[in-house]
């Protein structure tokens, strides 16, 4: 890296990130953003007063890549903006925030990507971890940025790290020793485009797997499935199933989580153990144990941080009570199936708060689960109509608008009687009426508590 020019595109958490790390390995970074309304000031403040860095807001021009020879592109930005296709034609090689923080990292490593579960498998995968290493790293697409923790490996620590098909589009050398795919939904097509993109992307996981290296399929996943029995596939796949009892692999038949090694067939835990609840944990319960048993973790103390963990901030995460109405957050519920796992999970009469910002997902195998299910719809954000429209077409109609969360929360505590649950899970990203899920999460929490 020493003496290289780098062009970090976006300064969110990973660009910042990515710029330190660059810093630190003696390089020189020009930071960009298409925000033209940066505050350039604020952004210098992240780095020494010292650091060899220039920040460009709004248009990049051919001038600005003159002697740039890496550029290292955040995951939210799509490959084909225009200014991406520039670094193209100049023929300058573009790594992902991921790659570059793998170039410099050390020690063990184990990757999840699915389209629903992955923050729950990392974060249990992370606890499991620090029984055994006492250096221990989670990060990426959970909030924490690779390029963050990546100086900071050492040979002997162990990093688990949560990947988005945004972060798998501009990998090259990146290589887990275990890898993980939850499971493939629709979600994220305004930037993949089609299903097909979307399932290879996260496939590419394996990518740069070996005969050597391990990668957790989900069999009831008939994507999944396919790709698992691939012949081109290089890692070694242990198949986990909540609908089959497997001859290898771990399945899950009630109340208690298998595991299916040359014939024997063990029984690992009850669910009830833990402190989780609804057949998609118990999913990733099964990911994180078969991860870390490849990550050299001995079961006893697998199963022992299995059985402590706590369930993730938003991710049906109970919020309250208030007059017998038990008020649930799944801010974290970004697409339909996300959404109705944690529907599903409600054990009685619901109060939905559901919409937000567009990613062109279709709504109708969520929406066909209402009736019956749904007391009340209560809609915000920019699909609020598209998810009203396709509600109707299942015949269902209890639809209630609300300007924002605030009036959100006060109508569904007006609709909601003795014994009913209020859930937010709203099937969409929250961009566009907040920063992020988390701080829409966290705004649902303190409307919930002030009322
Ligand atoms: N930007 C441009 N030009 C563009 C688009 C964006 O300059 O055309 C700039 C924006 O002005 C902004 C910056 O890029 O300044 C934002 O970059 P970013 O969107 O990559 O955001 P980060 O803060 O770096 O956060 C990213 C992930 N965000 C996305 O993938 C959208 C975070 O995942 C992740 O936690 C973080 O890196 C650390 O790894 C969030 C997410 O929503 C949680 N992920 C999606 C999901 O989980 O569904 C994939």
């Amino acid at each position: 890296m020493k003496s290289r020019k780098v062009l970090v595109l976006g300064t969110g958490k990973s660009g910042i990130c990515a710029t330190k790390q660059i810093l630190s390995l003696g390089g020189e970074v020009i930071l960009y953003d298409s925000n033209a309304e940066l505050d350039k000031l604020q952004l210098l403040k992240n780095f020494d007063k010292k650091a060899q860095v220039t920040v460009i807001a709004g248009e990049l021009k051919p001038a600005d890549l003159i002697q740039v020879d890496l550029a290292v592109i955040s995951p939210g930005i799509p490959l084909d903006k225009p200014f991406v296709k520039m670094l193209d034609t100049a023929k300058i090689p573009i790594w992902g925030e991921i790659e570059l923080a793998y170039q410099s990292s050390k020690g063990k490593l184990c990757a999840v990507t699915g389209t629903n579960g992955k923050t729950t498998t990392v974060s249990l995968i992370g606890e499991i971890l620090q029984e055994e290493y006492a250096d221990t790293h989670i990060c990426g697409n959970i909030g924490n940025p690779y390029t963050a923790e990546a100086l900071e490996t050492k040979d002997d620590s162990a990093t688990v790290l949560e990947v988005s098909s945004f972060q798998l589009e501009t990998i090259m050398d990146f290589h887990p020793h275990v890898s993980c795919i939850t499971n493939i939904t629709p979600d994220h097509l305004d930037r993949h485009k089609t299903m097909k993109n979307y399932a290879r992307v996260k496939e590419d996981i394996a990518l740069n797997q070996t005969e050597e290296d391990y990668i957790v399929l989900n069999y009831d996943d008939p994507e999944l499935k396919k790709f698992g029995k691939r012949k081109s596939l290089k890692p070694k796949v242990i198949w986990f199933s909540t609908s089959h009892i497997l001859k290898q692999g771990l399945y899950y038949k009630e109340p208690n989580i298998h595991y299916v090694n040359d014939g024997t067939d063990e029984v690992l835990l009850d669910v009830h153990e833990t402190n989780l609840l609804g057949a998609h944990n118990y999913e990733n319960i099964m990911c994180a144990i078969a991860v870390c048993m490849h990550m050299d973790v001995p079961m006893k103390k697998i199963l022992k941080a299995v059985k402590n963990f706590k369930p993730v901030e938003h991710r049906i995460e109970f919020v309250r009570e208030r007059n017998g109405v038990r008020y649930y957050n799944d801010s974290k519920g970004t697409n339909p199936d996300a959404a109705i796992k944690a529907l599903l999970a409600m054990p009685g009469p619901t109060i939905l708060i559901g919409g937000g910002y567009d990613k062109e997902i279709p709504f109708d195998d969520w929406c066909k689960l209402f009736e019956g299910r749904v007391k009340y719809l209560i809609l915000i954000g920019q699909t609020r109509n598209i998810i009203a429209d396709c509600a109707k077409k299942y015949g269902f109609t209890n639809v209630v608008f609300a300007e924002d969360m605030e009036e959100a929360v006060k109508a569904s505590a007006a609709y909601a009687e003795a014994g009913d649950y209020v859930l937010l899970s709203p099937a969409c990203a929250s961009w566009g009426m907040f920063k992020n899920f988390e701080e829409r999460g966290r705004i649902f929490k303190e409307c919930v508590n002030a009322l």
